[in-house]
């Protein structure tokens, strides 16, 4: 007994890491595929001690009946196969910008709204990376004190734009100077720019303005992003200074009341990207209350995991315990002939 699985964009750096962490968890798998584009058809991959071949994506293997498929090969691809999948009952984890704000698909952060999985069959959305940490650090403040601004300035690690912006950055390490995935060289640089500009407002800022309403469920919530690539690997971190309608208590029940949050962790010492790459919490430091409804925090995760494959596996794995979803496609099948 197990789950038939498939990985789309399975050689890129946020499918690799998909691949490693649905590896060492505990869900059973009984198929496991792995998908990429024609470039990579043919490369060997490990999965629990087997090897597994990527093969090109089609169509086709779209419609063979996954009950499960994670997609991080971008929005494009996911646009384009994603509602295949959907359509024949398997449930697609996708890690792409594509679905995210449309209002009927569920756009998940199992700690804080996992609910929204029960019952759920179709697409669910992995939301963005530096969203996914900032609302796991402040969701239990929003419960208790009812956020209503955020400033935040992210400084995000190379890999979040994959795997050819890590060679990218590696290269320009060595001496090469030359760029062609980022606006400017990044290597010994800050650039403040990720993604195009609308209204001056870049897309990976309009993306944690938008997506982390939706996953707080509050319209009225004002987040003013700037969102910065550094040259760290690994590892995004948020300055986030945060108001809220009520007022807080003291520091101390700050603290608490952020550490009460799932997979988060509050430490009294500084924490870098560095020290948190390759594990699964969320990290906040400096944690500073500059009056009763202001506050401060340093928040660091490792994106390629927190922000983005450990994510769509805990997704994954709270789906399959609320429901059961190879059940539920062979009715689905049965009703369909
Ligand atoms: P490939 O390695 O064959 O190019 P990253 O986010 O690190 O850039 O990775 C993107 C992932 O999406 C890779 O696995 C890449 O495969 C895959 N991919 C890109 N374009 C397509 C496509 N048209 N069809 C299938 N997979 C694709
Ligand atoms: C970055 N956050 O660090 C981006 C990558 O919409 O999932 C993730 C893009 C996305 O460049």
């Amino acid at each position: 007994m197990g789950f038939k699985i498939g990985i789309v964009g399975a050689t890129g750096a946020v499918g690799r890491t998909m691949l490693e962490v649905l590896e060492k968890s505990s869900v059973p798998v009984s198929e496991l595929r792995l998908f990429a584009s024609e470039r990579s058809a043919g490369q060997i991959l490990t999965f629990r001690g087997a090897d597994v071949r990527v093969e090109t994506l089609t169509q086709e293997a779209m419609r063979e009946g996954f009950d499960y498929l994670l997609f991080s090969a971008g929005a494009d691809v996911s646009r384009r196969y994603a509602p295949i999948a959907a359509e024949v009952g398997t449930t697609v984890i996708d890690n792409s910008s594509a679905f995210r704000m449309v209002p009927e698909i569920p756009l998940v952060v199992p700690e804080i709204n996992g609910h929204l999985l029960k019952g759920y069959r179709g697409i669910v959305a992995n939301p963005n990376c530096s969203t996914i940490q900032m609302v796991l650090a402040l969701y239990k403040v929003h419960d208790k004190y009812q956020l209503h601004e955020i400033f935040v300035s992210t400084y995000q690690a190379v890999s979040g734009a994959g795997h050819k912006a890590i060679v990218e950055y590696e290269r320009q390490l060595s001496g090469d100077d030359s760029h062609s995935v980022f606006v400017r060289q990044i290597a010994h640089n800050v650039i403040p720019l990720i993604g195009d500009l609308k209204d001056d407002i870049s897309q990976e800022e309009w993306k944690m303005i938008n997506e982390t309403k939706k996953i707080l469920n509050s319209k009225a919530l004002a987040v003013f992003p700037t969102t910065v690539r550094v040259p760290v690997r690994i590892g995004h971190s948020e300055s986030v200074i945060a108001r809220t309608l009520f007022p807080i208590m003291s520091k101390e029940d700050l603290i608490e009341t952020i550490a009460s949050g799932e997979d988060v962790v509050v430490h009294d010492d500084i924490v870098t990207p560095l020290e948190v790459a390759g594990d699964d919490y969320v990290h906040v430091s400096r944690v500073r209350l500059f009056d009763a409804q202001t506050f401060g925090l340093w928040v660091v995760a490792d994106n390629l995991r927190v922000g983005a494959a450990t994510n769509a596996v805990r997704i994954l794995k709270l789906h399959s315990e609320l429901n059961n979803p190879t059940v539920e496609r062979e009715v689905e099948e049965v009703e369909r002939r």
